[in-house]
């Protein structure tokens, strides 16, 4: 049986199936960029996008790091529902369900075409242990993109190779890929072994001293695949120039291309002509290529026409984390540059600065020059296009995504009644209120610098005079506190 869940929303863009581009960035924050407060760093055309659109103060990832929020976006799902939905190796298998409804097959469903252009962590196969070296399935092409060209995981785990459909890109039959996250194997030199050969330092007591790919020490293990391996200053552009020929060559027919980048997460290399230019370091860097990039693709669209007929949205997975594996200077660089702006915490945080994020939307039938407080989580992005595309949602399935069409294009504010946060513990919000559960989980991350806001007590916070989470008022407000942790009871006895 199918649940119609649109609303009367389809006619809200004036255009018959507009395309969209989902650009996800990778660890930026909600301080990082210009159109948020930044000062030490400038992003012009990010701060382009939101003077075109509706820039959001209130939207979320479902959660603080990234496979979970890849998770929650493709599935409609909350991961913490979901055994294995944790930050996933770069061998592990595909946890995206192929007989469910996804993002892209929402759009496949309305006649789009479909693509993934960037990091993809959400597992490949239906094994750990999988040959490389042949045709990699399941992945992204069986749940619902048409093309796909990815790099399996993140970009300080191997295996360092772009995958393009089912086959590693470039790859040589003489030198086969072997993966292991267990055991060494080859003889490619590790950063253990031979720090000397490294030219980005890794952190100390953080791994990423396994294989060395181009001089940076990963986490796991590879041998193999020498001509396939990417070239870390190459990484963006060889994923921005396959979205703009994918831009071209689809321009005609409805398309939705998600536009996944790695920028800033570590190891933060940009391209050499980036290198320097912010003065906050490789990650302040790697935001200016970020922008740039983004600059690219809305250049890209009108190029070709689209403007009036494409839905660009910009946001990340996870707030922002300086020292998470390497010693690139982001900490002594980036000092006085607030990635988190006023929010409290960062990636791997159930305080605010985790997973709220920038979000930027802009399109035809959305207002421009806008800001929002609407309550809003890329969760929602699937039953939100599933109304205004009048695609209807299987029973049971997607069923933590919310259709709010109406504020994430600006036509109201209301947007969620709550939302569930999530790190290692759960928080929710509801109107200005923040709650977190109690937990036993250590407050702090010593390795990332990370306050992560687990406390053994209950935490109540009142986000519109207390947004960087400093006052816990749980114990003046106990009804409160306890309406919320009613709500979190409530979800998660909620069957996925
Ligand atoms: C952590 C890694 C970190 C990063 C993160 C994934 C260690 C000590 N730290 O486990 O470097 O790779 O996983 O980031 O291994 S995410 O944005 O993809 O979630
Ligand atoms: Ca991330």
């Amino acid at each position: 049986m199918l649940c119609l869940s649109f609303l009367n929303v389809g006619a809200q863009t004036g255009v018959d199936r507009p395309n969209v581009i989902y650009i996800y960035a990778d660890d930026l924050g909600y301080g990082d960029l210009s159109a948020y407060g930044a000062t030490r760093i400038h992003t012009p055309n990010l701060d382009r996008l939101a003077r075109e659109g509706i820039r959001f103060t209130n939207a979320h990832a479902s959660s603080a790091t990234c496979t979970p929020s890849r998770f929650a976006l493709m599935t409609g799902v909350y991961p913490w529902r979901k055994e294995g939905t944790g930050i996933l190796p770069g061998d592990a298998k595909l946890i995206v369900p192929t007989d469910q409804i996804t993002l892209p097959k929402v759009f496949k469903n309305a006649g789009y075409h479909t693509a993934i252009i960037g990091k993809w962590h959400l597992g490949l196969g239906t094994t750990v242990s999988k040959d490389w070296n042949h045709e990699i399935s399941p992945g992204p092409n069986e749940v619902g993109f048409d093309y796909s060209f990815i790099f399996p995981a993140t970009a300080d785990r191997v295996p360092t190779v772009f995958v393009e459909n089912h086959h590693v890109l470039g790859l040589d039959s003489a030198d086969p890929i072997e993966v292991d996250y267990a055991k060494p194997v080859g003889i490619d030199p590790t950063g253990k072994d031979h720090p000397e050969l490294l030219k980005l330092t890794s952190s100390p007591g953080q791994g990423h001293n396994q294989t060395i790919v181009n001089g940076i020490g990963r986490i796991g293990y590879m041998s193999g695949g020498h001509k396939a391996r990417w070239v870390d200053e190459e990484v963006s552009t060889s994923f921005l120039w396959s979205a703009l020929e994918y831009m071209k060559v689809h321009k005609d027919s409805p398309f939705f291309l998600y536009f996944s980048t790695t920028e800033p997460h570590v190891p933060r290399m940009p391209a050499t002509r980036f290198k320097g230019k912010s003065a906050l370091g490789y990650r302040g860097d790697a935001i200016l290529q970020l922008d740039w990039t983004v600059g690219q693709i809305l250049d890209q669209v009108e190029l070709l026409g689209l403007k009036n007929k494409t839905i660009i949205i910009f946001t990340s997975d996870n707030g922002p984390v300086l020292d998470d594996g390497y010693q690139d200077s982001a900490v002594v660089l980036g000092q006085g540059h607030k990635a988190a702006g006023p929010l409290r915490g960062g990636k791997y945080s159930i305080f605010e600065g985790g997973t709220r994020v920038p979000f930027l939307i802009s399109g035809p039938g959305i207002a421009a020059g806008q800001t929002s407080g609407a309550l809003v989580c890329q969760i929602d992005l699937l039953a939100s296009f599933a109304a205004l595309l009048k695609q209807a949602i299987p029973n049971g399935e997607a069923s933590d995504s919310q259709s709010l069409w109406l504020s994430f294009s600006g036509k109201n504010d209301r947007g969620r009644e709550y939302l569930i946060e999530h790190a290692r513990s759960l928080g929710v919000i509801k109107d200005t209120w923040k709650y977190i559960e109690p937990s036993k989980a250590s407050p702090y991350g010593r390795l990332t610098n990370t306050e992560l806001g687990n406390s053994k007590k209950p935490q109540l916070y009142n986000l519109s005079s207390d947004e960087g989470e400093v006052q816990n008022v749980a114990e003046a407000h106990p009804d409160i506190v306890k309406a919320l942790a009613d709500i979190l009871e409530k979800e998660r006895k909620k069957r996925d």
